[in-house]
């Protein structure tokens, strides 16, 4: 297991976000006694699909799908609707032992019918857009690399259950050199038995060439108007696809999302939210993807709240894009390896030479989201670190020194040869990176631009730096104090900017004072708000940094090196006094 990249985590659920959480009570037993609820499960799930109009397929069908495969144990009903699967405590040990070859719960996957019914995640307005009647045809790439066998045949179920089949052009199913035994004579079989021959192809690399290179190989034998990419273990929702065409039937130049929804690693719960809340694309300077929220000047120019959203980025996994502006457009770097970077690049490359990116929240496609990579990393190389070197060699103009402030190992790394690339950015005419910013990310954070001072911020008298200890930036964490760092090298973790709105702030975290109540106070690094209240800080050179809602200060007496800092009443003490690297007039 490779350590060096991150993996993409999952946007919060509406529910962790208004903290009413998870009043789902409907977790299922896998047991015998479940079977009885089995049929009104499977008959409440076709009556939803009648609702949208939708094919279905005869009951015993839907039950025996995958039954004598050898690999498949379906439990009938279970995990209908999306609802999650709870196991007994002798199950959950055969599932714990599975757990790690997949990332997710393969045991509960193999005994969730290969058809299952998923709840309508989509918002209630959805339900009144029209679509054409000739939308372009789609081509469905999907790429794999040692998929389970459930999770691989439940996305091309999915697909052949949720799209009308005038549209379906094919499915183009890439195998990047898997391993497993079912995935070779076995997977053909099935698919030779089980689907319509006209619409499914097959194609093996001959090499393990990584998902960028697998896309292309895809790409190219596609022969649909419009193509559509998915991660192998997804699961598409109603009316998924004519959102999408119908976008790009508009507007040829934009690259359309669906809104991604999370099937749960664990419980393999399809979570649907009320459609309403989700949130856009954005990256960090470290190189990584990242989820925003959609700011209040796209609120205001979409005419409603299922109306497609400008994104600055995409996840990448799950897009459709017209076939002819795939290639026009620059396709992928085929220098990128494995893994990692190919979806900003993409992003980057499609705002900067003339296109658009969008998510469109009449579609949702659920994926299974996984905290760790189950497959190999050829040569153990970070190839999320090195294909972002190339992105942003090609792409980010000077703005590229704030990605290697943040990885300096990556100054000298052999990143190959981007010649292609550099003449592909000519050819296009694409604009530049600060264009892109300003346009298109204006809310991007830049820790030396807009802001009143920035650097280190060290206490003289304690020789001690404002720290954030290298803590998950990802959830809430107090802000740390460590002896202060000379610039050279990874110094991020000490650098921080005072806003011009005030804000003591990291990339997208802010400190805030979440416990107001005892005398030395915690300081958090949250989420940035841009609201001002508990996120407000005053501060004038070599004075005290003031938290305005408390009126109190920032204070290294009472934590040693190493320690979290706290406010407390303002004295004027030495404790108090800080000072950032550097100044600006502003
Ligand atoms: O060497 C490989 N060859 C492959 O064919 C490695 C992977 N793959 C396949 C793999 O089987 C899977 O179908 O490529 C697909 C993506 O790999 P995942 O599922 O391990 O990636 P991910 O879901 O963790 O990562 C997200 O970011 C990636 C960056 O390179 C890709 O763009 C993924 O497609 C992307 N997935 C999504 O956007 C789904 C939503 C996740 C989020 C946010
Ligand atoms: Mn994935």
């Amino acid at each position: 297991e490779n350590n060096n990249h991150k993996n993409v985590l999952p946007p919060p659920s509406p529910a962790e976000l208004t903290k009413e959480s998870g009043k789902n009570n409907q977790r299922l037993k896998l047991n015998r006694s479940f079977v009885d609820k089995t049929k009104s499960a499977v008959r409440m799930s076709n009556d939803h699909q009648k609702e949208v109009g939708l094919e279905h397929k005869p009951e015993d069908e839907l039950q025996n799908t995958g039954l004598d495969d050898g690999i498949m144990k379906v439990t009938p009903g279970l995990g209908e609707v999306g609802r999650p699967v709870i196991l007994n405590q002798k199950e959950q040990i055969l599932a714990d032992e599975l757990f790690s070859s997949a990332a997710f719960n393969v045991y509960i996957s193999d005994r969730i019918s290969l058809n299952r019914s998923v709840p309508d995640a989509r918002h209630p307005l959805c339900k009144n857009v029209q679509y054409e009647n000739n939308l372009p045809t789609a081509s469905i790439v999907i790429i794999f690399t040692n998929e389970m066998w459930s999770s691989l045949l439940r996305t091309i179920h999915s697909v052949m259950n949720r799209t009308p089949s005038h549209l379906l052009h094919e499915i183009i199913l890439v195998d990047d050199l898997s391993t497993l035994e079912y995935l070779k004579g076995k997977l053909e079989n099935y698919l030779k038995k089980n689907l319509p021959k006209n619409k499914i192809k097959l194609l093996r690399m001959k090499k393990r060439e990584g998902l960028i290179r697998a896309r292309l190989a895809g790409a190219q034998i596609a022969t649909g108007d419009v193509l559509v990419f998915l991660d192998s273990h997804c699961e598409t929702n109603f009316m998924w696809l004519e959102p999408l065409l119908q976008r790009i039937k508009e507007d040829r130049k934009t690259v359309v999302c669906p809104i991604i929804d999370v099937i749960d690693d664990k419980t393999l719960q399809y979570v649907a939210s009320n459609g309403e809340y989700f949130q856009i694309g954005g990256f960090t300077w470290n190189g990584h993807f990242t989820w925003i929220e959609i700011p209040e000047w796209e609120e205001e120019q979409r005419k409603s709240v299922v109306a497609p959203t400008k994104s600055p980025t995409m996840a990448g996994g799950l897009f459709a894009i017209d076939r002819n502006y795939f290639w026009e457009i620059g396709s992928y770097d085929e220098g990128m390896d494995v893994w990692g970077g190919e979806n900003l690049e993409m992003a980057f490359r499609v705002w900067m030479c003339g296109g658009s990116l969008e998510i469109i929240p009449c579609s949702h496609v659920g994926h299974i989201f996984r905290s760790f990579h189950p497959y190999s990393f050829p040569g153990n190389k970070d190839t999320h670190g090195i294909n972002t070197v190339r992105t942003v060699e090609v792409w980010m103009d000077e703005y590229k020194k704030y990605f290697y402030m943040h990885r300096p190992d990556l100054r000298h790394v052999n990143y190959g040869d981007i010649t292609k690339r550099l003449e592909l950015r000519d050819k296009l005419q694409c604009k530049d990176f600060e264009w892109y910013l300003e346009n298109i990310y204006p809310q991007k954070f830049t820790f030396d631009q807009n802001v009143f001072a920035f650097g280190i911020v060290r206490n003289p008298v304690s020789n001690l730096c404002l720290d954030n200890l290298n803590r998950d930036e990802d959830k809430s964490e107090p802000l740390g104090l460590h002896h202060c760092k000379s610039q050279k090298g990874v110094v991020m973790n000490q650098v921080f900017s005072l806003s011009a709105s005030n804000e003591l702030r990291q990339e997208e975290n802010c400190a805030e004072v979440l416990y107001k109540t005892s005398k030395y106070q915690k300081v958090m690094m949250v989420k940035c708000h841009g609201r001002g209240e508990g996120q407000e800080w005053h501060h004038m050179r070599g004075g005290p940094i003031i938290h305005r809602e408390t009126g109190k200060c920032l204070d290294v007496a009472g934590s040693k090196a190493t320690k979290d800092v706290y406010v407390t009443e303002c004295k004027g003490t030495h404790s108090q006094i800080w000072w950032f690297e550097n100044y600006l007039n502003m």
